[in-house]
């Protein structure tokens, strides 16, 4: 079956450094206005102004705090191993983001999305796929702090009207804890003795993709000939197997959050 995985940089994400640089040229009296550079900042993408009062989570931590005036938020909880961490507000895309202890060494500014009407939002919470089962040196192990929902995760959902002609596609906001053989020849997973099949996505009973990489806002397209317009669709996302326990199925943990179908207008009008 052929299938397509994009990593896809949906939001601009950058990191600036709070060191100044070190210049010969300094410009007469002026102050440093109080900015120590010590917070990370939440801004719309398009507008690139501050975004006030949104929810900003380690939801495997149960960890949650808010943005203030000038989009700022600080994170009050030490990350280590890879972390799924969500930014919600009213009116634009929820987003996450792996973070991890070397990306919140310095502050980071995430640029956040409008909503616009075409938006198919599946899921918004996150998930722990598996059996609770896992080695310490699972690729975020660390991380598993909410019980699994089981081997798979499924979601009935409705799709109205979509653009004709356009291609669509299920984009996974974050995933973490696949410990394929890809992942850890990437270096994703600590376990070096065995590893794990890649998960499966399943549309209206059909396999789309298998994951076989961790990371953020995967995309995997649909074809359009499963796709049931105006009527009710089927999500399914089946956790992968070690591939070396034979005494007993021992499911692959992962975590992720935040699942959306997207079409091509909106990927290019994101870019
Ligand atoms: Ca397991």
């Amino acid at each position: 079956m052929e299938y397509l995985v994009k990593s896809f940089l949906l939001l601009l994400i950058f990191a600036y450094s709070a060191a100044t640089p070190v210049t010969a040229a300094i410009n007469g009296n002026v102050e440093k206005n109080g900015i120590s550079g010590d917070f990370n900042q939440v801004i719309d993408s398009q507008t690139k102004n501050p975004v006030s009062q949104a929810d900003i989570a380690l939801p495997s931590r149960g960890y949650k705090t808010r943005t203030d005036n000038q989009g700022r938020f600080s994170l009050g909880a030490k990350v280590d191993a890879p972390t799924i961490m969500s930014v919600q507000k009213d009116g634009y895309k929820p987003f996450s983001l792996t973070v991890d202890k070397n990306s919140m060494s310095k502050p980071i500014v995430i640029g956040i999305e409008k909503t616009n009407p075409h938006d198919i939002i599946i899921d918004k919470d996150m998930y722990h796929i598996g059996d609770d089962n896992y080695s310490a040196n699972s690729a975020n192990a660390d991380e598993f702090r909410i019980k699994a929902i089981g081997p798979f995760y499924t979601k009935n959902f409705k799709i109205g009207n979509l653009p004709p002609n356009e291609d669509v596609y299920l984009v996974i906001g974050s995933v973490i804890g696949i410990d394929t053989k890809m992942a850890r020849d990437m270096g994703q997973s600590r376990v070096t003795t065995t590893y794990a099949s890649p998960p499966q996505i399943f549309f209206n009973g059909n396999m789309i993709a298998e994951l076989n990489l961790n990371g953020d806002n995967q995309q995997i397209k649909i074809p359009r000939s499963i796709i049931r317009i105006n009527g009710n669709n089927q999500l399914t996302i089946k956790s992968g197997k070690n591939l070396f326990q034979m005494a007993y199925i021992d499911y692959d943990d992962i975590e992720l959050m935040n699942l959306f179908i997207e079409t091509n207008s909106q990927i290019a009008s994101d870019e």
